[in-house]
């Protein structure tokens, strides 16, 4: 078969388009570039995403996961949102504002798939495809298809649609003739897939990053990262990172927002989205006081609910924490009687009964309410029997008794 091009590879590519995916492009599976993907493994900068290590050899070689395949059409998906609010806030991960986008594209993908078997004669073996799960390297094909380029802050950057292009693969054996990487402006050379190749001098993302977790221009230590910590992280979040958090209940935007590379983007047109703005609406409060029927009647079909009402606890217990530095969950002072409401959710959260909610209550009550914390716990502490929170009580006193010395 010879390989699509001209007005057929272009018309492939409106078909796409019509399915509802905002940006469609095409590369074929040659080497490309510097892969980092066993170093950042090596250097434990994947943190528990065991599944990433076990899966480096097909995400090197895609061939281990279509047999023969030897194109790769990259599509896009724009989820900046439509609404002022929802776009400028902090609090949650834009990504996260819609219904699970891996069920709303995937809806797209499966037309795709379909569009691929009638236009070329193809069965459902002669393709692959893959929302943001599957063993493929979604950035370094994307940035090899021209579609954006990897920037320093680890993410595909795309000059029509700037940080917030959501990424999905199709695998075929359809030889395509590929799409060429976006060019360097001044020379107009670019080595495919080159990290940071329209950055510049840049590194704006690097150096706002709270909790310092890109380690190097595109290499992220997920362990401190706010995002892996927030959505990924089962467990409790580590004391020295927490105050890095901020307002940051779901994911972190922070090394995208601040790219300048976003003044050029519009929202898309979320024909494989579905908006859920509303959830920027909720206060502290209500999440601190949540309830599992609410909980899940809020958060249905949508990436927060994987995160479980006791991993959204535990993110709203550190948002409370910091609400002497972060005012932007505020809707009262500490001393008023918002804030009294703060507290008693927290004491009850001190003692709630996933285990792994209580340390992170203990170190916000102790943030906010320092010295008198010891006694608004005293009944809770003595029925505590989880080493992390015990653990958490000891730091506590420790560092108040020191305190108190010096
Ligand atoms: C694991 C993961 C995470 C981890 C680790 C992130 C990281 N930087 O590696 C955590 C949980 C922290 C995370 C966070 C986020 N993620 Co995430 N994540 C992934 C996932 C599943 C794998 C990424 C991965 O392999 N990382 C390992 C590193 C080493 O690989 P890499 O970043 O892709 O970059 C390397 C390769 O591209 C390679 N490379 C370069 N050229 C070539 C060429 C070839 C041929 C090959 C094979 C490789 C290669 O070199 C690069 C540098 O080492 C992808 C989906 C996927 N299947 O790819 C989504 C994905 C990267 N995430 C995404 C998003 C949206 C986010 C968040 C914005 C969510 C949020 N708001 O909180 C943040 C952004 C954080 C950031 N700055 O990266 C999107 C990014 C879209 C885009 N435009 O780039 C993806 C693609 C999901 C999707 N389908 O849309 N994520
Ligand atoms: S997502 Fe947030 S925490 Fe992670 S690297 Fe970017 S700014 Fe840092
Ligand atoms: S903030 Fe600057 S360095 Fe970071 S990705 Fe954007 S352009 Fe590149």
């Amino acid at each position: 078969m010879n390989a699509l091009d001209g007005i057929e590879k272009e018309a492939l590519r409106e078909a796409l388009l019509d399915l509802g995916f905002d940006d469609v492009r095409f590369t074929d599976l040659s080497p490309i570039g510097v892969n980092r993907l066993q170093e950042w493994v090596d250097s434990g900068y994947h943190a528990d995403m065991e599944w990433l290590k076990r899966s480096i050899e097909k995400r090197l070689n895609p061939d281990l996961v279509l047999e023969g395949a030897c194109s790769a059409i990259m599509l896009g998906v724009n989820y900046l949102p439509s609404d002022v609010n929802a776009a400028e806030q902090k609090r949650w991960g834009k990504y996260s504002l819609y219904q699970d986008y891996h069920d709303t594209v995937l809806k797209g993908l499966k037309e795709a798939g379909a569009l691929l078997e009638e236009r070329f004669a193809l069965d459902s073996r002669d393709y692959r495809y893959y929302v943001d799960t599957g063993p493929v390297m979604e950035r370094g094909w994307a940035a090899a298809s021209g579609m954006g380029w990897q920037g320093k802050n680890g993410m595909l950057i795309s000059k029509i649609h700037g940080n917030w292009l959501l990424l999905a693969t199709l695998l075929t054996r359809v030889p395509i003739v590929p799409d060429p990487p976006v060019k360097k402006r001044l020379d107009g050379s670019f080595e495919r897939a080159e990290l940071g190749a329209l950055c510049g001098k840049c590194r704006r993302c690097i150096d706002e990053c709270p909790t310092n977790a890109i380690v190097e221009p595109g290499l992220l230590d997920a362990n401190r990262c706010i995002s892996y910590q927030t959505i990924e992280n089962k467990g409790v979040i580590p004391r020295e990172l927490r105050p890095g958090i901020g307002s940051r209940i779901f994911g972190c935007d922070i090394c995208l927002d601040i790219c300048p590379w976003n003044r050029f983007a519009k929202a898309g047109r979320q024909v494989l989205l579905a908006k859920r703005y509303s959830v920027v609406e909720l206060g502290l409060l209500d999440i601190l006081e949540m309830e599992i029927e609410k909980f899940r009647e809020v958060f249905r079909k949508m990436p927060i609910k994987r995160l479980k009402l006791r991993g959204l606890l535990r993110n709203a217990c550190i948002v409370a924490g910091n609400l002497r530095e972060e005012s932007d969950w505020s809707e009262g002072r500490l001393d008023s009687d918002w804030g009294k409401r703060v507290m008693d959710s927290l004491i009850r959260l001190a003692s709630y009964e996933e285990a792994m909610v209580r340390p992170h209550a203990v170190w916000a009550l102790f943030r906010l309410w320092e010295a008198d914390t010891p006694e608004l716990l005293a009944d809770t502490r003595a029925l505590e029997s989880d080493e992390d929170t015990l653990e958490e009580y000891s730091w506590w006193e420790n560092a108040l008794s020191s305190e108190k010395r010096d």
